[in-house]
C-alpha cells in the first residue's frame, strides 16, 4: 500500500513538475513572443516613424526642387520680359514702308513680316546683318534677329535709289 502511495506521490510530483514546467514554458515562451511581437511593432512603429520623418524631408526636398522650378520659372519668365519675340507687319511699295519706326528692347528677338505690295523691294538693317529677299509684288518673307545693340539704326530698301528717296525707317532698341 505504502509502495502504491509512494508511487502516487512521485507520479502527482512529476505531474506537477510537468505541468509546472509546461505552464513556466508556454508563459515565457508567451512573454518571448508578444516581447518579440511588441518590439516588432515597436520597430514597425520606428519605421513608420523614419518614413514619416522622411516623407516630412520629401516635401522639404521636393519644395526645393519646386523653388528652383520656381527659379527656373521665374528666369524664364525674366527670360520672357527680356526676350520677348516682337512681331512687326511692314509692306513696302514705292517708295515707303508702311511701319516708319520700330521700337524693341535690347534682347528682344524681332521678327519683321515683310510684303511687297508694289514694285521690288527689301527690308535691311545693316546694324543686325538682317535683311529679307528683294521681293516682287504679292511676295511676303519673315525674318528674325535679336536686337542686342541699344541704339537707333535705320532700316531701308535697298533696291535702286530707293532708301535716298526715302523708303526707310528707324529701328530704336531701347
Ligand atoms: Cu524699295
Amino acid at each position: 500500500m505504502s509502495m502504491y502511495s509512494q508511487k502516487g506521490n512521485v507520479l502527482v510530483v512529476v505531474l506537477v513538475l510537468v505541468i509546472v514546467v509546461a505552464a513556466g514554458g508556454y508563459a515565457s515562451y508567451k512573454m518571448f513572443w508578444s516581447n518579440q511581437a511588441d518590439d516588432s511593432k515597436e520597430a514597425e512603429h520606428t519605421m513608420e516613424n523614419d518614413e514619416i520623418m522622411s516623407d516630412d524631408m520629401m516635401p522639404n526636398e521636393s519644395g526645393d526642387g519646386g523653388m528652383m522650378g520656381t527659379d527656373d520659372d521665374d528666369s524664364m519668365m525674366g527670360g520672357g520680359v527680356m526676350d520677348q519675340t516682337k512681331e512687326f507687319m511692314v509692306s513696302g511699295s514705292p517708295f515707303k514702308f508702311s511701319v516708319s519706326e520700330i521700337r524693341v528692347k535690347k534682347g528682344d528677338t524681332v521678327r519683321i513680316v515683310f510684303t511687297n505690295e508694289q514694285g521690288m523691294h527689301d527690308w535691311v538693317v545693316d546694324a543686325f546683318s538682317a535683311r529679307t529677299k528683294v521681293l516682287q509684288a504679292g511676295q511676303t518673307e519673315t525674318i528674325e534677329f535679336i536686337a542686342d545693340k541699344i541704339g537707333t539704326f535705320e532700316y531701308y530698301c535697298s533696291v535702286g535709289n530707293h532708301r535716298q528717296v526715302g523708303m526707310k525707317g528707324n529701328l530704336i532698341v531701347e
